[in-house]
């Protein structure tokens, strides 16, 4: 076992500079398998990570309600901001390994207004406005 572990370890390396190696468009800070909320635009300012399976019907109980400006989901699947509490009115579907550098922009029109967010895993997002 052992020596299997040490033949895998260059591997995991290599893969490890090749992810770090976008200078362009920086990789966001968010963990694997989260979807990451962020208080400022280009994924930036305070973050709120919502790891996967985990939901927050309302946001304000984090600190974090009318604030996000940014998302970012780091999963395998979609996740969602809502404009109100519970999961209700109008959403914003992040689907995976995408995010959203400016909620404000005119496609989104959504700066500050999330109140409640599905992370990863949750079946929440069966439509709504792709993530990009
Ligand atoms: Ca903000």
């Amino acid at each position: 076992m052992r020596y299997r572990t040490m033949m895998l370890f260059p591997v995991v390396f290599v893969l490890a500079v090749l992810a770090s190696g976008t200078p362009a468009h920086a990789q966001p800070d968010c963990p694997r398998n989260s979807l990451c909320l962020y208080d400022g635009l280009n994924f930036t300012g305070e973050l709120l990570i919502l790891p996967g399976g985990e939901a927050e019907s309302d946001l304000d109980r984090r600190d974090f309600g009318d604030r996000t400006s940014s998302v970012f989901n780091s999963s395998t699947a979609p996740g969602a901001l809502y404009d109100d509490t519970d999961f209700k009115d109008r959403k914003i579907c992040v689907f995976p390994g995408t995010g959203i550098a400016n909620l404000g922009s005119d496609a989104y029109k959504f700066n500050n207004k999330a109140s409640s967010a599905s992370a990863p895993y949750t079946p929440r997002c069966g439509g709504g406005t792709p993530g990009r």
